[in-house]
């Protein structure tokens, strides 16, 4: 940390702590989508924007946008940003970290009475992880003009539709299409986010530069099966879609162990009716696979999928597949790569770069935008989980290099108004 550098990371550590407290489940950090502790998260950040001098609005898809106006006429908008909301029992760091830390950095660059030639906005996007609903991505996605409109109907575990939800917290689902940013006018996105693996403290760094970041499907997998008494129904005649599942689970991995890059997560299963004494009738799980291409990630999926109906078969089992959700692997923009690498230089640090496992907002964001992600460090790489942990001098570092990345960066001529780029398609029809 810099003697002569105000101690921004402390603030933003402190900030995340009282973050933490808004969460749905006391004891834990709960925060899902379109919760009441995503409305207390939205008014906390709010505060810390308007303290910042940034102008704020609440969107109609649950994100916080805070923007300060470049003084050039007609300037492009540069967007910093993460996202704050959690999975159930979550890190505090993950995502919040990325929303705090570009509320610090604009209003250091204010306090400097810096004048940019582009206008800064900073989202604190509602819905990246994807707990409550099956679609992920919803408020970056919104922004990029992709959101997927048919997502509306999904209903989350008690029944209740994202629409319905939307309207409950305040939302116009009519005012989502207005979200869509013109691409003409962003003249790029930079995420800083926890790395939440274990390369960076491995190699004794504070940062890295993120290069790509894998892509991902979501899928549930349904076995039936035939419901029995467990007490009389011989075990050569059983039709037991949990003993099935099991078997399915430990291909699904099997898969993946044996697949270069590609990892697979069951996180979720129910088995029903759920009574101990009673042979399952049907069972569903869920599946989370990821790859850093396309391509492997289709070959991976195809794989599970024979694998899994083989397993059916042999027990007399039906099974369907039902896809939740997808994003494409998304390589960073070059360009900002090397903007930010140089950014890391000029502050010190080794550039090193790497690819990110874990999803971001950022892959909604680079189809609107050329998009960089700066990793930071985060303990024994763990997160999605109560134990995640960064270093306030590496948050400071981050700060630094963001600010450094900011006062460097200059449109390049093409991404003013005379960009030719087309708008992009939106998902699906209106409900
Ligand atoms: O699942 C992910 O990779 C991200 O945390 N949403
Ligand atoms: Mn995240
Ligand atoms: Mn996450």
């Amino acid at each position: 940390m810099r003697d002569n550098f105000p101690r921004l990371g402390e603030r933003v550590m402190r900030r995340l702590d009282q973050l933490a407290v808004d969460t749905d489940e006391p004891g834990k950090i709960t925060r899902l989508f379109l919760s009441p502790s995503h409305k207390l998260a939205m008014a906390r950040v709010r505060g810390f924007m308007e303290a910042a001098g940034l102008a704020v609005e609440e969107d109609d898809i649950g994100n916080v946008v805070g923007r300060v106006e470049s003084a050039v006429p007609d300037a492009p908008v540069f967007i910093l940003g993460s996202h704050i909301d959690s999975v159930r029992d979550a890190g505090r760091y993950d995502g919040g970290f990325g929303v705090l830390s570009a509320i610090e950095v604009v209003e250091e660059l204010r306090r400097r009475g810096e004048a940019l030639p582009f206008s800064i906005e900073v989202l604190a996007f509602g819905d990246e992880e994807g707990v409550r609903f099956p679609a992920t991505l919803s408020g970056s996605r919104a922004l990029a003009g992709t959101f997927d409109f048919e997502s509306l109907g999904a209903k989350d575990e008690n029944g209740v539709s994202l629409a319905e939800a939307l309207r409950d917290f305040g939302c116009d689902i009519d005012g989502i299409g207005e979200i869509a940013r013109d691409p003409r006018r962003i003249c790029g996105y930079l995420e800083s986010h926890i790395e939440q693996g274990p390369v960076l403290e491995a190699e004794n760094l504070a940062l890295g530069v993120v290069t790509a970041i894998a892509g991902m499907c979501r899928f549930n997998v349904t076995v039936e099966g035939e419901a029995g008494h467990a007490g009389t129904v011989p075990m050569q005649r059983r039709k037991d879609p949990l003993a099935g599942s099991a078997a399915m689970i430990l291909a699904v991995e099997d898969v993946a162990r044996r697949t270069p890059q590609v990892v697979a997560t069951v996180g979720v299963i129910e088995s029903s009716p759920g009574a101990i004494n009673v042979i399952p009738a049907k069972v569903r799980f869920s599946v989370d696979l990821r790859a850093p291409t396309d391509q492997v990630r289709e070959q991976a999926k195809s794989k599970v999928e024979g694998r899994l109906r083989e397993i059916a078969k042999e027990r007399e089992l039906t099974i369907s597949f039902t896809p939740l959700d997808e994003a494409k692997a998304t390589p960073c923009d070059p360009g900002l790569m090397r903007e930010l690498s140089d950014a890391l230089a000029r502050q010190g640090h080794r550039v090193f770069t790497l690819p990110s496992g874990a999803g971001h907002d950022a892959m909604a964001m680079a189809r609107l935008c050329p998009v960089a992600m700066l990793f930071i460090r985060c303990k024994g790489g763990v997160s999605h989980n109560p134990a995640e942990a960064i270093t306030v001098e590496d948050a400071q570092a981050a700060i630094e290099v963001m600010l450094d990345f900011l006062l460097h960066f200059r449109p390049l001529e093409h991404q003013k108004l005379e960009n030719s780029r087309a708008l992009p398609e939106s998902h699906g029809s209106r409900p």
